[in-house]
């Protein structure tokens, strides 16, 4: 009997499997990438924005945005058959915040998503992995009609350490967001093997 084509004989691959946060400000774009790359139908936690939040809500600079993440996004992502993604989208407001902890339990790294337009809102994102040491890799979001930066200027900018990674790209290309998760999990490798040489 035939299994499949040339897969016969080849014992199957257990692939392994990665947790990594999607972080950033308010409407930076965080949803829109766990969407743009995950294999399965992302789970989505958007409430709409209403004239009840609106005291809380800083809708500037995103004016089009008629929805918010409340809990979390969550898709997958196979970047090789041997290893396979799980992105965890965070809220980006602040009252969600107290969400972080429980999200960022067990995670590899995270992307910090930025927009030139507001970098102080990824202030807080940037912070709290510093903090705890969760290594991260910093997406400056390129929407159109904001203003270009050499990365460089970005980083002063943001005030980021020199070995932390920052890449331009677009959270609504899939080619672009895989290769912002391809860097945070070289930088996490990277940074776990220098602690293991620094420990023996
Ligand atoms: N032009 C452009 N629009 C984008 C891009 N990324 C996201 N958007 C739009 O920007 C808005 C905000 O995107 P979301 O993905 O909801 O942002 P978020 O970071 O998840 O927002 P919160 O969960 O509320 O913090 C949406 O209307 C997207 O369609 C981009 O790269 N370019
Ligand atoms: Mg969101």
């Amino acid at each position: 009997m035939i299994f499949g084509r040339s897969e016969r004989g080849k014992p199957p691959v257990e692939p392994v499997t990665l947790k990594i946060l999607v972080a950033g400000g308010f409407g930076v774009g965080k949803t829109t990438l766990v969407g743009a790359v995950s294999e399965i139908r992302p789970l989505r936690t958007e409430e709409l924005l209403t004239e009840a939040g609106r005291p809380v809500d800083d809708t500037r600079g995103v004016e089009g945005k008629h929805t918010t993440t409340v809990a979390m996004d969550f898709g997958r992502i196979t970047l090789r058959e041997d290893l396979v993604l799980y992105l965890f989208g965070t809220p980006g407001q602040e009252r969600f915040w107290f969400m972080w902890d429980e999200l960022s339990e067990g995670a590899l790294g995270a992307v910090v998503l930025a927009d030139t337009r507001r970098l102080e809102d990824s202030f807080a994102a940037i912070d709290y992995f510093e903090r705890r040491a969760i290594p991260f890799h910093v997406g400056v979001n390129c929407f159109e009609g904001a203003a270009r930066y050499p990365a460089e200027d970005v980083r002063r900018a943001l005030d980021l350490d020199d070995h932390v990674p920052l890449t331009m790209c677009d959270a609504r290309d899939r080619e672009s967001v895989k290769e912002v998760l391809i860097g945070v999990v070289q930088h996490a490798m990277a940074q776990a093997a220098q602690r293991r040489a620094v420990t023996t």
